[in-house]
């Protein structure tokens, strides 16, 4: 009988996941199943409010990427009720954006999954001079490194050996330390995990630029349908100022840090088979953000490509987006545009089954049923087919479509690395696209800012007036990228309160199970090939899905209306 190995949940994530993976004698994937645990939700809660009120429900959905859904949520209603908010505030909420993806992205790395890589008990056994020197190795030209200093990386080595010589390694222990997979030498060890503590603090700085222009992180307050209201903060040379200061701050360490260890991740993991195995999803999606001025975006393509094919974009159809529950805990009704989706539970549990436990052993455990339904996450598709989204979608899109910055951080980093452009299809190459679409951000997002202070010398305007007319049926849209990949809020909206609310979030289209015509999503195709060196220690499932930065709270976002209890959990 085929070995099951069942990971649950998969901790350092925002959300309860739980994925299950198949293999052969050879210890190599055959199969696998992704399966959010948790039932939570706002979708449903938006019916029958006012329109104006749904952009603070659905920043509730999440709270990582808090302001992803406030401003989808705010930016679908103004799509409905036809208002082009001024350009000041269209910049506004670019600057927002950058602190977001600023946070999102540094915190994912280091917190969340750097320690997928990177040896924390090998680190406490490196040369702090060694890695002192070799941290410039890495660094991008014109730059020093951050890890610098003997005596800074000693230190560094004695916070983390307090932990050690305790016997409790706190936020560090329970982790594969010394696993097969596992590439840095101790010295390359010890500069990521002196990156790991900085980031503690840069990811303040993040919180903070959030809240110069939002009031507040997490949660920001000052959008509104129409525009926003920081309108004094707009006019205050010293608060602009105080945004650009932190902007060069978060860029510079992108530079420095962020870049370096992914470059020195590209030299160390190169033969690590695990880490460069090819996808086999090859379609990858995406929709323009970060509006830079008038008419620009940083990241300007809405489109997709297919089968890891740079050479040709295409222009993405809306009227082609469906979601499909044939195997996700909700009433089949086959697949739905989201203008017309559906939420109706449907909870039909897990099966019996066996699998291997932490010390080998064969136990029993409930198992996914792939005849039925397994997953509280919805299967999102675009004409039929599973897509991938999020940065790396973002970024080959990007490429493809030929967006000239998106190029030339690219091509620089592959020319550095000394990788191809078929690295990038791979999980390391996912973890790369983040720290690349992190650094386009750093190189070229004060265009934004600059345009901004200029069409504020000329233009006050930060509100476009509306009203809503109760006699009339609306329905708009939100269409954009956010952290984890392409998000879109689809809202209808009738005698002036919303009828029908639907979210299609990132890590839906990625972690969706099966649809009703057998086509798996992202993680769980990815998975498949991936032979595992231990499956008692599933280090490479974990590392593999941890590139995603899976947000189940956001791919489950929906709930019974009259909060019926849908199923009991029992936690030993
Ligand atoms: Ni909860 Fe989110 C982002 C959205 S993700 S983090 O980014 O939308 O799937
Ligand atoms: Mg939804």
């Amino acid at each position: 009988m085929a070995k099951r190995v069942v990971i649950d949940p998969i901790t350092r994530i925002e959300g309860h996941l739980r994925v299950e993976v198949v293999l052969d004698e050879n210890n190599v994937i055959k199969d696998a199943y992704s399966s959010a645990t948790l039932w939570r939700g706002i979708e449903v809660i938006l019916k029958g409010r006012d329109p104006r009120d749904a952009g603070f429900m659905t920043q509730r959905i999440c709270g990582v990427c808090t302001y992803s859904h406030y401003k989808a949520g705010i930016t679908a209603v103004e799509n409905a009720l036809g208002i082009e908010p001024p350009l000041n505030a269209k910049l506004t909420r670019t600057l927002l954006d950058f602190a977001l993806f600023f946070h999102d992205h540094i915190v994912h790395f280091y917190q969340l999954h750097a320690l997928d890589w990177v040896d924390i008990i090998s680190a406490l056994k490196a040369d702090p001079k060694k890695a002192s020197e070799e941290a410039f190795k890495y660094v991008p030209k014109g730059y020093e490194p951050i890890a610098t200093g003997e005596d800074h990386l000693r230190e560094v080595q004695k916070r983390v050996a307090k932990f050690a010589e305790k016997g409790d390694l706190g936020p560090f222990k329970n982790a594969y330390w010394g696993h097969q997979t596992m590439r840095f030498t101790p010295e390359q060890n010890l500069i990521a995990l002196s990156h790991y503590l900085k980031t503690l603090e840069m990811q303040r700085i993040a919180a903070q630029m959030m809240a110069i222009f939002g009031g507040k992180n997490p949660h920001p307050q000052s959008l509104t349908v129409g525009g926003v209201t920081c309108v004094m903060d707009l006019q205050d040379p010293a608060r602009l100022a105080e945004y650009m200061t932190k902007f060069k701050e978060l860029a510079d360490y992108t530079n420095r840090a962020y870049y370096a260890d992914i470059v020195m991740a590209a030299a160390a993991y190169g033969n690590e088979p695990s880490v460069v195995q090819k996808n086999n999803l090859g379609n990858y999606l995406t929709y323009r953000t970060m509006q830079t001025s008038a008419n620009s975006w940083l990241f300007d393509a809405c489109g997709y490509i297919k089968d890891f094919d740079l050479s040709k974009f295409y222009e993405i159809d809306e009227s082609k987006i469906e979601e499909d529950v044939t195997h996700s805990w909700y009433k089949d009704t086959g697949f739905r545009h989201p203008y017309n989706g559906e939420t109706v539970p449907e909870y039909t549990g897990y099966v019996d089954g066996e699998s291997i436990n932490g010390e080998g052993k064969l136990v029993h455990t409930k198992v996914a049923n792939p005849e039925g339904k397994y997953s509280w996450i919805k299967s999102p598709r675009y004409n039929k087919e599973p897509m991938e989204v999020g940065p790396l979608a973002c970024m080959v899109v990007n490429y493809a479509k030929g967006n000239e910055k998106v190029r030339k951080v690219v091509d620089e980093f592959l020319a550095q690395t000394g990788l191809p452009a078929e690295a990038l299809f791979t999980t390391l190459g996912r973890t790369a696209a983040r720290m690349l679409q992190t650094k386009t951000i750093a190189d070229y997002g004060l265009e934004a800012f600059n345009n901004l202070v200029e069409n504020l010398k000329v233009d006050k305007t930060t509100v476009t007036p509306y009203v809503i007319d109760k006699n009339k049926e609306y329905k708009g849209r939100f269409i954009g990228d956010v952290p984890r990949g392409m998000l879109s809020h689809w809202c209808r909206i009738k005698d002036g309160k919303i009828e029908n609310w639907q979210a299609v979030v990132p890590s839906t289209w990625n972690a969706g199970p099966v649809d009703g015509n057998g086509k798996k999503g992202a993680y769980e195709v990815n998975l498949i090939g991936m032979k595992l060196a231990d499956p008692t220690k599933p280090l490479e499932v974990i590392r593999n899905i941890h590139s995603y930065d899976p947000c189940i709270a956001c791919a489950v976002h929906v709930m019974d209306v009259k909060g019926k209890k849908l199923g009991e959990f029992k936690v030993d």
